[in-house]
């Protein structure tokens, strides 16, 4: 694929992490709707009894835009998603998916957090999540609940 350079420099860093963690084998929850497609989906085992995160690759394999508007769990009251700025969280409305670009939800930058758990996540557990865009729909995947390194691992570069 050929990028213009200028093109490559606004989205150089995302798309290559987004390439080498597309490449290691994955434990994590993977859904496919339209041109997006989520894989390495995972949630940190959580020594909160009703509280966790969520990671993952989010994937626009398209030629227009899209946007995750929002996230809901049968296995939790709220989903937010939250945005580390400065060291702390904020929550964002919504994120932007360009066309043909991967946007990744890791620690230390957009993540999924679930509150009112069923139940505490414990690792071996696995977590359904609804992600819904403006264009694809509602993706439904199914996250595994890892060891929190082990989850860390899913959306590192090796
Ligand atoms: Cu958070």
């Amino acid at each position: 694929m050929r990028v213009p350079l200028k093109e490559l420099r606004r989205v150089g860093p995302v798309v290559m992490l987004a390439a080498i963690t597309a490449c290691h084998p994955s434990r994590g929850g993977s859904a496919a709707s339209g041109a997006i497609r989520i894989s390495h989906a995972v949630v940190p085992a959580s020594p909160s009894p009703t509280d966790a995160s969520a990671f993952m690759l989010i994937e626009n394999q398209g030629a227009a835009p899209d946007s995750l508007t929002g996230v809901s769990s049968p296995d939790a009251e709220t989903v937010m998603l939250h945005e580390m700025v400065d060291n702390r969280m904020e929550m964002a409305e919504g994120l932007a998916i360009p066309a043909g670009a991967s946007v990744l939800l890791a620690p230390g930058g957009y993540h999924l957090m679930l509150h009112g758990l069923a139940r505490p996540a414990a690792a071996g557990d696995t977590i359904t999540l609804q992600v819904h865009f403006a264009q694809a729909g509602e993706l439904v995947v199914r996250a595994p609940v890892l060891r929190y390194t082990d989850a860390v691992d899913e959306v590192s570069p090796p």
